[in-house]
C-alpha cells in the first residue's frame, strides 16, 4: 500500500501532492512502483494535527480518486478517513477500500462500508491527534491491542461487513512509545491469529527517528527493517512512502524464505 497523502500538514510529505493532476500522477508511480493499493488521505493523524471538515476532505481527495480510476484501472484505492461522507464520496469516485484509523468510531462508518461492499482497514489508537501521545502506558500494549481489534472486527462482522473485507493494524505510532511500538512488530502474529490480514504502517515514523537518530525523510533502511516484522506472516498489508524499495526488499526476502 503505497501513502498519498492529499494534506498540507503531513509528517512527511506535507504539501508535495495538493493539487489533483500532481496527485495522480504520484499514484501512479506508486502503483509503477509496484503498489497494489493507493492510500488517498485528506486528514492528517500525526501528532497535534488539526481536523478538517467532511466538506474539505472530500474536496481534498475526491478529484484524486476519480483521476486514478480514469488513467490508472488497475489501481486499488483505500481512503484514509474516519468520516462516513467521505468514505461515501470515495466509493462514488471508485475507493474500494476504507482505512479507518479509528476503527469505525463514526456510527455511520460501518454500516456504510457494509452497504457499499467496501473492505476496511480497522485501526488501534489511543484518543485523537491532539491527545494520542499524552498517555502511552500499557500493562500489555500486545494483549490490549489485540483485544480491542478483535472487538472492533466483530462489530464490522455484526454490521454487515464480510470476514474477508476486514483488516486489522496495531496502530503504530497512535499512542503507544517506542517500546510499545517494538512489542507490537515483535508480536504481529498474536494479532494475525485472530485470522484477519494485518496492515502495517511504520514507514519513517519517529519510533525509528528515535533508536537511529535519522531525520524523517531519511528513515528508508529502518523503515525496511520494520516492513520485514510483517513479512513472514502468511497475509499482511504494508503501508509504505517508499514503494519501489519495500517491494524490492520483500521480494528478496520471500525469495530467501522460499529458499530456506
Ligand atoms: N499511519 C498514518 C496514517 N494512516 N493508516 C493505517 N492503517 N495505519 C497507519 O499506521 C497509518 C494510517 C500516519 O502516517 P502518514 O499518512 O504518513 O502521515 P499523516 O497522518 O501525517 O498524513
Amino acid at each position: 500500500m503505497g501513502i498519498l497523502n492529499v494534506t498540507p500538514d503531513s509528517f512527511s510529505d506535507a504539501g508535495r501532492f495538493v493539487g489533483a493532476e500532481d496527485a495522480c500522477a504520484r499514484g501512479a508511480e506508486l502503483v509503477a512502483e509496484g503498489a497494489d493499493i493507493v492510500d488517498v488521505g485528506g486528514e492528517s493523524t500525526r501528532p497535534g494535527a488539526e481536523p478538517v471538515a467532511a466538506a474539505e476532505e472530500i474536496r481534498r481527495v475526491v478529484p484524486v480518486i476519480a483521476a486514478l480510476a480514469d488513467t490508472v484501472p488497475t489501481a486499488l484505492v483505500s481512503v484514509d478517513t474516519t468520516k462516513a461522507a467521505v468514505a461515501d464520496a470515495a466509493a462514488d469516485a471508485g475507493a474500494k477500500i476504507v482505512n479507518d484509523v479509528s476503527a469505525g468510531a463514526d456510527p455511520a462508518m460501518l454500516p456504510l462500508v457494509a452497504a457499499r461492499s467496501l473492505a476496511v482497514v480497522l485501526m488501534h489508537r489511543r484518543g485523537d491527534p491532539q491527545t494520542m501521545q499524552r498517555d502511552t502506558a500499557y500493562l500489555d500494549v500486545v494483549a490490549e491491542v489485540t483485544a480491542y481489534l478483535a472487538e472492533r472486527a466483530a462489530v464490522a462482522r455484526a454490521a454487515g461487513v464480510p470476514r474477508a473485507l476486514v483488516f486489522l493494524d496495531p496502530g503504530i505510532g497512535f499512542g503507544k512509545d517506542v517500546d510499545g511500538n517494538l512489542r507490537l512488530l515483535a508480536s504481529l502474529e498474536d494479532l494475525a491469529s485472530l485470522g484477519y490480514p494485518v496492515v502495517i504502517g511504520a514507514s519513517r515514523k519517529s519510533f525509528i527517528g528515535a533508536l537511529t537518530g535519522a531525520p524523517t525523510g531519511d528513515r528508508l533502511a529502518g523503515s525496511l527493517a520494520a516492513a520485514a516484522a510483517a513479512a513472514g506472516l502468511r497475509r499482511a498489508i504494508v503501508r509504505v512512502h517508499d514503494v519501489a524499495a519495500t517491494v524490492q526488499f520483500l521480494t528478496v526476502r520471500a525469495a530467501v524464505a522460499g529458499a530456506a
